[in-house]
């Protein structure tokens, strides 16, 4: 399958995030990226092609206008306001008993846009992220003119991402702008199965309503673990989307066959929608080792995820997620879609 990439990616580099009280050095870093890219090409999975550009229509298509014009000119307000030195973080959000209003001033207006203090806002943020986006456009065109798949090599991912709210190192949802492109193209019918460890509370709230749009996901218990407030088993679609949202929460320690088992639950819900397109939000953060995740999965077993999927036999348009253990993230991604290719 062709990889979509671009050096872009490099313009989102976030000095620190707020974990355990302290201000960390993120981990969301573009080191991630290079070590996928350079086992893209170490294995030969296919041609590595650049983004194309699909305009801002298809952003707004999934994104809230507010949203992006903020979202677009955040760094230059956050800087005219504190300067440059450093990153663009929230410190009040509108929770309960607050009204949901938009503050004019860029601290207020941050709070009001962002999920968690954990995902910087840079100089670079609005051309890495719309880059992003662009490649996960480019994987579904690939996948929309007949290819059986393509990857699309991004960062910074997107499943976190709703369609006003930045949170959990995402900005533009990739995955989701990705889905309704399909749909815009005509696609009846799209799915999403989302194997990120967190739960992909953005795509599921742009979709929440839709039955037009599956969506699936295998994560950590948001009774335990980010992004905490989605992601339970009850929740299963709103309205028209009534069924239409299928979750697997796990606890913290699951190894590969609790995981297998919701894996092939998740797949035969896949498997009775019966989608045109398959969208996998790929993240590899259910790693034994990785640093901010607590399941179990060796490099040796994120080939059998592939293989399920595989068994889907749909077109699928792979988007990168998440994924923090860089030593061996390029291992684990390839070890998916190469076991998908067979
Ligand atoms: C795309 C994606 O995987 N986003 C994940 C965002 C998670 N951010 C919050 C992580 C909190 C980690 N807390 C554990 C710290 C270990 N000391
Ligand atoms: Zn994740």
């Amino acid at each position: 399958m062709k990889t979509v990439y671009s050096e872009n990616h490099h313009r989102q580099h976030g000095r620190g995030e707020l974990t355990d009280g302290y201000l960390m050095p993120v981990v969301e870093k573009p080191e991630r990226a290079e070590m996928i890219l350079a086992r893209v090409k170490a294995e030969g999975l296919g041609e590595v092609v650049a983004p194309h550009d699909f305009g801002r229509e298809p952003l707004a298509a999934v994104h809230d206008a507010g949203y992006l014009d903020f979202l677009e000119n955040a760094w230059d307000a956050w800087e005219a306001e504190h300067g440059g030195e450093r990153d663009a973080l929230p410190l009040i959000w509108p929770v309960r008993t607050l009204r949901q209003a938009r503050p004019e001033n860029i601290d207020g207006k941050i709070g009001y846009y962002a999920m968690d203090a954990g995902t910087p806002i840079t100089a670079g943020t609005w051309q890495a992220a719309t880059t992003s986006a662009k490649v996960s456009l480019t994987a579904a065109s690939l996948v929309h003119a007949g290819a059986p798949s393509a990857f699309a090599l991004g960062r910074p991912p997107g499943h976190h991402a709703a369609a006003d709210l930045l949170g959990g190192y995402c900005f533009l949802n990739n995955a989701a702008i990705a889905a309704q492109w399909l749909r815009d193209q005509g696609v009846p019918r799209v799915a999403i199965l989302d194997v990120d460890y967190h739960h992909g509370n953005g795509t599921q709230a742009i979709f929440d309503d839709r039955a037009d749009v599956f969506f699936a996901s295998i994560h950590a218990d948001p009774r335990q673990e980010f992004p905490y407030f989605l992601g339970h088993a009850d929740e299963t679609g709103s309205g028209a989307g009534e069924g239409h949202t299928a979750n697997f929460p796990l606890p913290w320690g699951t190894e590969w066959p609790a995981y297998a088992e919701a894996l092939d639950a998740a797949c035969r819900r896949i498997e009775d929608y019966g989608p045109d397109v398959l969208v996998v939000s790929l993240g590899v953060d259910t790693f034994e080792r990785d640093p901010i995740s607590r399941f179990r999965l060796s490099s040796g077993e994120f080939p059998r995820i592939g293989a399920r999927l595989a068994g889907l036999k749909r077109p699928t348009v792979f988007v990168m997620e998440g994924g923090y253990a860089v030593e061996e993230i390029g291992v684990n991604a390839l070890g998916v879609l190469a076991a998908f290719e067979g």
